[in-house]
């Protein structure tokens, strides 16, 4: 089987999950997904408020290495464990998932296309743009609701780390991009036509 990679990147809050899960929704068993996040450093031995001002948005937060070579295994056949992640204690989280080989494996994460070794594993790599001010606003509902955070909290770790690490490390790296898409999993036009493309390598293999 020739395994298909496709990497979606783009800012914190621009719709890459949105985006990815659409498309997991229109393949089933033939899609498989390795999200960057979950290959976040682990940090047990530091305190909680230690843990809160470390920079998630460098790419050294994450260990690369680690899903390079699930990537790798994927490919040869291998089903792969990845690790979890608790965004609410900023930590690693105890479980794994499985993750299955299949024709096509997505790959999400706002610093995917900044690392070398992992950009050249991709076949396709897709940057979803969306404007600063949707996405700190989709950030701030999101961080709020669901990962446990204060408004201050939020706006506090957007000034001191996304917003300068978006424009040192995530901005210039959709320069490796082969499709811009604007606006993520509710621009239907550019999701039919990525679908277009997938279905038609899955009806090859
Ligand atoms: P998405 N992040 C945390 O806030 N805490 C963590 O422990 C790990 C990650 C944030 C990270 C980044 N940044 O902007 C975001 N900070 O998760 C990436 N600060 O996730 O693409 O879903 O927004
Ligand atoms: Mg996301």
């Amino acid at each position: 089987m020739q395994t298909m990679v496709i990497g979606i990147a783009g800012g914190t809050g621009s719709g890459k999950t949105t985006l990815t899960l659409r498309l997991k929704e229109c393949f089933g068993d033939d899609v498989s997904i390795l999200y960057h996040d979950n290959y976040y450093r682990q940090h047990d031995e530091m305190p909680y408020e230690e843990r809160c001002k470390l920079n998630y948005d460098h790419p050294d937060a994450f260990d690369t290495p680690r899903l390079i070579a699930d990537l790798a295994a994927l490919r040869r056949g291998e089903t792969v464990y990845s690790p979890t992640y608790d965004y609410t204690i900023h930590n690693r989280a105890a479980g794994t998932v499985e993750v299955r080989p299949a024709k096509v494996i997505l790959v999400e994460g706002i610093l995917i296309f900044a690392d070398p070794a992992l950009r050249e594993q991709m076949d396709i790599r897709i940057f979803v743009d969306t404007d600063a001010d949707v996405r700190i606003l989709r950030r701030i509902l999101r961080d709020v609701k669901k990962r446990g955070r204060s408004l201050d909290s939020v706006v506090e770790q957007y000034l001191t780390t996304v917003k300068p690490m978006h424009e040192q490390f995530v901005e210039p790296s959709k320069r490796f991009a082969d499709i811009i898409v604007p606006e993520g999993g509710k621009n239907t036009v550019a999701l039919d036509m990525i679908v277009q493309r997938i279905r038609s390598h899955i009806a090859l293999e």
